[in-house]
């Protein structure tokens, strides 16, 4: 494990210490088993992409200074907050996606003794955040900044989840299109997992959000090219890497690959699309699968992702643009990160 890794591991196993320390103040010994439990199961086992993104970046807002052991732990919380919203996320989201695994587990409301105490435990952990934001920062001239970052972050990602929900409820397939795809993926994925961790470093070195405009709009993009890797696995991935199964067609979802499948198709594949897709149907699921394949949509998306690289490589290097040279190694350094993930 890196150095940054195993500290960033240290600080959650404080983090959850004092979250627990709390409740054995004012409950039983049986929620301490239980919210214990719970954190294990929805912040542990996946890629911390989002959390470590926001000490990298901090780390390259400084350019290189050696961070001090206080720095490390602020940063390092800031992280955790992010990783425990994407828990609180994720937990809601495959109850609403009906989805059975995730990061290799079963989905935590699918456990037998869960089932719907999820819900509150969802709730549980965006309060948690509350909790370390203030345990850590109270004191901090960015506090009231960090809380209304947040606050906004979840608002847009909720409003997002709104419309991927909606929209799947008319079963109507002449609804769906690249634009209302976009706007789906901006809010439920892109502000949270790509515009919030670097606003976290930002927030912390001092810097003021309004003189990031340029920074923020090629995250939400990059965010849109992750959401659109997403639904592409979601289809084509191995289950067992990826850790999860596939819901979007079963689900009638606005995915990128249902909306290339309809600027594709034929008259008679449009057929086939509108009589097999959003069933709970393993053999109408297959027959989607076939169609993808058909129309070659594997090809259709290693182009859309070999110019989105070229786009956004682009437009980090683009002098108009005004970012500082800390900024561009951000950038650049998330861009990496994703090109051509497997998971
Ligand atoms: C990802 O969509 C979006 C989220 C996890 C945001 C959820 C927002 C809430 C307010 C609950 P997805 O369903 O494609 O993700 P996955 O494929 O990981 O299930
Ligand atoms: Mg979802
Ligand atoms: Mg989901
Ligand atoms: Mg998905």
């Amino acid at each position: 494990m890196s150095d940054l890794r195993s500290k960033f591991m240290g600080v959650y196993e404080q983090l959850k210490g004092d979250i627990l320390k709390d409740l054995d103040i004012n409950l039983t010994n049986g929620a301490c088993d239980w919210v214990a439990k719970m954190l294990d199961h929805n912040l542990l086992g996946g890629k911390l992409n989002r959390g470590l993104s926001a000490i990298d970046s901090y780390s390259l807002l400084k350019e290189g200074k050696q961070l001090t052991s206080e720095e490390i732990i602020q940063i390092s919380s800031l992280g955790w907050c992010i990783e425990w919203l994407q828990g609180y996320f994720l937990v809601h989201d495959d109850i609403m996606d009906g989805s059975s695994k995730r990061r290799g587990q079963p989905c935590w409301f699918r456990l037998s003794e869960v089932g719907k105490i999820a819900v509150n435990d969802g709730i549980l952990l965006r309060n948690h955040i509350a909790v370390i934001l203030k345990q850590h920062f109270r004191g901090k001239p960015y506090y009231v900044d960090l809380l209304e970052l947040f606050n906004e972050v979840e608002y847009q990602t909720a409003s997002g989840q709104m419309i991927d929900l909606i929209t799947t409820q008319e079963k109507d397939l002449s609804k769906y299109s690249l634009p209302i795809h976009r706007r789906i993926v901006q809010y439920k994925t892109a502000y949270y997992s790509f515009y919030l961790p670097v606003a976290c470093a930002l927030l912390m070195a001092g810097e003021n959000l309004d003189n990031h405009a340029n920074a923020k709009d090629i995250l939400v993009k990059m965010g849109i090219y992750f959401q659109v890797q997403d639904d592409y696995l979601d289809c084509f991935a191995d289950p067992q890497v990826l850790g999860k199964n596939g819901t979007d067609i079963k689900d009638f979802k606005c995915s990128w690959l249902v909306v290339k499948a309809l600027e594709h198709c034929n008259e008679e594949q449009r057929k086939l699309l509108d009589e097999n897709y959003g069933k709970d149907d393993e053999a109408c699921v297959a027959k989607i699968k076939a169609l993808y394949k058909d129309l070659k949509l594997e090809d259709v998306y290693q182009e859309y992702e070999n110019n989105t690289y070229e786009e956004l490589k682009n437009s980090i290097e683009d002098q108009e643009t005004k970012l500082s040279k800390a900024m561009q190694a951000v950038l650049k350094s998330f861009l990496a990160k994703i090109y051509k993930r497997k998971k």
